[in-house]
């Protein structure tokens, strides 16, 4: 008895003392001290040996069992304490490492302009009308006094989705539309995408206009000059100078393109060092906007009455107005987003 009980130590502290894990622990607990564990039956085997022996036989058990009820306590705190400093050890974080930034951007130029130019006409009372960017034939053309055989629409190389419909060359059908629906007065512009074949420095396939009209029953060319010179004085500056040009249109008569002074030269076509003007290639004018009174063959096409009703109408280029703006020399830096590029129009 009193060998195997020091046997039975031995193992027990051997066991204890090389155990890994909490479960592991508790296993040991329940192989000893569990109701069928190895000391609580041999605490109830006590019953059988004889009287004289059974005090000293207890008490050499109970010690036992209260060893190892303490080595298990004190093993635990240990695999405890050591969890805890290899979380500390493993997962620690340098709260004094720099944070992952957010960079911060900014709006594209051209959505800068067109909300400019946007604003103005809102200021005027004018509303923003959309549409699809595939449109028929009819509303791309037909309704804008440009049948099928005339020359006018050689002028628009245009990307046909099918026979019948196409990108839209100009914003003019979302106007056509807002004039079928509904009745004048009405202001309206109308922003957006639009698309010709058409691809240089100057040029890109897919670029964006506003176009506007205003409708009432004595609408003048004396609105359309007032509303316009408004609209250059508030998007360039209010002293520059304005000029109305006789042009044509189909959808418009009489019809005008209106030019502002060139801001490289200054108007005078040749500045200080003689060479013509890389800007407005030495005539002193830029061209910014075209217009024209609507055309009665257009009111016809809608349903109003050309006796009871006049307008005027115009159309403008975001992209070249853009150019014009920051100085910007080729087209197609709109679309390549180049951060380089878009990183200048920041905080404007
Ligand atoms: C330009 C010229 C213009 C219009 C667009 C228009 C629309 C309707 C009726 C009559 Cl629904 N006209 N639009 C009129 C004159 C000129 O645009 O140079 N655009 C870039």
């Amino acid at each position: 008895m009193q060998e195997s009980l020091e046997t039975l130590r031995e193992e027990i502290l051997d066991r204890v003392a090389h155990c890994g894990s909490e479960p592991e622990l508790d296993h040991l607990r329940v192989e000893y001290l569990g109701r069928k564990g190895r000391i609580t039956l041999l605490l109830r085997g006590l019953r059988e040996i004889p009287a004289e022996e059974r005090p000293q036989a207890g008490e050499q058990l109970n010690r036992l069992r209260q060893l190892v009820e303490e080595q298990l306590e004190a093993r635990l705190a240990e695999l405890k304490a050591r969890e805890k400093e290899r979380i500390l050890r493993e997962e620690r974080v340098d709260i004094t490492l720099p944070g992952s930034r957010w960079e911060r951007g900014q709006i594209h130029p051209l959505t800068l302009v067109m909300d400019e130019i946007i604003d103005v006409f809102l200021g005027m009372g004018f509303e923003i009308a959309r549409g699809p960017d595939i449109e028929d034939d009819y509303h791309n053309f037909e309704a804008l006094n440009m049948p099928k055989d005339h020359p006018a629409r050689d002028m628009q190389d245009t990307f046909f989705v099918s026979q019948e419909r196409v990108l839209r060359t100009h914003t003019s059908p979302v106007q056509i539309r807002v004039m079928e629906s509904r009745k004048p007065p009405l202001q309206i512009i109308a922003p957006g995408a639009v698309y010709r074949h058409d691809d240089d420095a100057t040029h890109s396939p897919m670029f964006h206009q506003v176009e506007g009209f205003m409708v009432d029953g004595h609408i003048s060319f004396a609105d359309l000059k007032g509303v316009l010179t408004h609209f250059i004085r508030r998007i360039f500056r209010a002293e520059i100078k304005v000029r109305f040009r006789p042009s044509f249109f189909p959808f418009t008569e009489p019809s005008a393109e209106i030019d502002i002074e060139c801001m490289l030269c200054g108007g005078k076509g040749i500045p200080k060092d003689q060479q013509v003007c890389r800007v407005c290639r030495g005539s002193g004018w830029l061209e910014i906007l075209g217009a024209g009174m609507i055309d009665p063959q257009v009111f016809r096409f809608v349903g109003y009455d050309p006796e009871k009703v006049s307008g005027f109408a115009f159309g403008m280029g975001v992209e070249r107005i853009a150019m014009l703006k920051f100085g910007i020399e080729d087209i197609r830096l709109f679309f390549q987003n180049d951060i380089r590029f878009l990183r200048q129009f920041a905080c404007l």
